[in-house]
C-alpha cells in the first residue's frame, strides 16, 4: 500500500523526521527555506497531510488548491495561522501541540518579567559596552517582584503556570482577567483572584499577556489600557505580538509612562518595529518562550503523534475540530 504523502513545512528536529519518514512518504525542508506562499501551495496541493508550524496559514484559498489533503498538524500550541472553520468545511483535521510546552512556557513568561521587572538586559548593554565605571545607589534601580501584584491576561495553561509561580514561588498577589472565571480549586491551586480586565491593568504591578490570539483579541492592550496601568508596571507578552497595540505601547515607555516590556512576540516578526528596538527598557526575545531543547522535541512528536495516530487509525491526540472525525467514521 502506498505511504501517505506529507510535507513537513519548516526544519523539525532530525529524531522527530526519522519518526515520520518511518510511516509516510516525506517532503521535509531540514534547509529551513522561507517558502512564499506559491511555492507553499504547489507543495501542499499533492499530500495528504502538513506537518506545520505557527507561521504557514492554512485557509480556504489553500484547501482549494489541496483537494487531498486531510490534516495539519501544528507544532504550536496556538493555531491562529489555521483557520479552523475553513479546514473543518473542507474536511481537514487541525490539531496542534499543547501541554507539553506549558512550563517552559511560563517559566520564560516569568524571566521576561524578572528582566523587565530588574532592568536585566539595559544593564548588561551598558556593562558590555564598558560604560560601567563606579557603583551608585540608583544605577538600574527597577522595582520588586517578590510581594507585588501580578496580573495574568488569558488564564488557560500556560497563564496558570505563570500565577503559580508568582504566588508560590514569590509570594505575589495574583489576580487574573479571562473569559471565563475559572473553578475554585484551580483558582486555589494558582491562589488567583479573578477581576475585570480594567481592574487587572490599574491594581497590576506586573501584567502578563497569555491569551491565544483571534481577530477579536486583537489591540486587547491599547492606548486605553496602557492608560490604565501605574506608571511603574511592567507588560510581558508571551501570547501573540497581535495582541498589543505597538506604537502606544512605545508612546507609554518612551515617555515614561510605563516602567518597562518583556516581549516575545511582535506583529510583523520576524520585523520588530523600529520603535520598540531604539527604547532602553524593553527587553526583546525572538519568540523563544517554548525554546528548550526537551520542549521543542516534545512539540514536534505530539505533531508526528497527531499525523501518525490519524493515518493509522488509532486517532489524533490533539484534535482541534474533531468533528472531521466523527464525519469520516
Ligand atoms: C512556537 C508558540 O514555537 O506554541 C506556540 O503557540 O508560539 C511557540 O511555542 C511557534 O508558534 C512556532 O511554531
Amino acid at each position: 500500500m502506498q505511504k501517505p504523502k506529507i510535507l513537513i513545512a519548516r526544519a523539525i528536529p532530525p529524531a522527530a523526521l526519522e519518526r515520520l519518514a518511518g510511516h509516510f512518504d516525506v517532503e521535509a525542508n531540514q534547509a529551513d527555506e522561507l517558502w512564499s506562499r506559491a511555492e507553499f501551495t504547489e507543495r501542499m496541493s499533492g499530500k495528504d497531510g502538513a506537518f506545520t508550524t505557527g507561521g504557514e496559514r492554512i485557509d480556504a484559498e489553500l484547501l482549494a488548491a489541496c483537494p487531498r489533503l486531510r490534516i495539519c498538524a501544528n507544532m504550536a500550541v496556538g493555531y491562529n495561522n489555521f483557520d479552523v472553520p475553513a479546514m473543518t468545511a473542507a474536511g481537514v483535521l487541525a490539531t496542534n501541540a499543547p501541554d507539553v510546552l506549558t512550563e517552559t512556557t511560563a517559566d520564560m513568561g516569568f524571566a521576561l518579567l524578572m528582566a523587565t521587572a530588574r532592568r536585566i538586559s539595559e544593564s548588561e548593554a551598558y556593562l558590555r559596552a564598558g560604560l560601567w565605571n563606579k557603583w551608585r545607589y540608583d544605577m538600574f534601580t527597577g522595582t520588586d517582584v517578590h510581594g507585588a501584584t501580578l496580573g495574568v491576561l488569558g488564564m488557560g495553561r500556560i497563564g496558570q503556570g505563570v500565577a503559580r509561580r508568582g504566588a508560590h514561588g514569590f509570594g505575589m498577589n495574583v489576580i487574573y482577567h479571562n473569559r471565563s472565571r475559572l473553578d475554585a480549586q484551580t483558582e486555589a491551586a494558582c491562589k488567583a483572584r479573578y477581576v475585570s480586565k480594567e481592574a487587572l491593568f490599574r491594581e497590576a504591578d506586573h501584567v502578563v499577556l497569555v491569551l491565544p490570539y483571534s481577530k477579536e483579541a486583537h489591540h486587547t492592550v491599547g492606548a486605553t489600557e496602557i492608560g490604565w496601568m501605574k506608571r511603574t508596571a511592567t507588560l510581558v507578552n508571551i501570547g501573540r505580538g497581535g495582541l498589543v497595540d505597538e506604537n502606544a505601547l512605545a508612546d507609554a515607555l518612551g515617555e515614561g509612562r510605563l516602567l518597562g516590556a518583556g516581549l516575545d512576540v511582535f506583529e510583523g516578526e520576524p520585523t520588530v518595529n523600529p520603535r520598540l528596538l531604539a527604547l532602553k527598557n524593553v527587553v526583546l526575545t525572538p519568540h523563544i518562550a517554548s525554546a528548550s531543547v526537551p520542549t521543542r522535541l516534545a512539540m514536534a512528536n505530539l505533531a508526528a503523534d497527531n499525523l501518525i495516530g490519524f493515518f493509522s487509525g488509532a486517532g489524533p491526540k490533539t484534535p482541534l475540530n474533531p468533528d472531521v472525525l466523527n464525519r469520516r467514521a
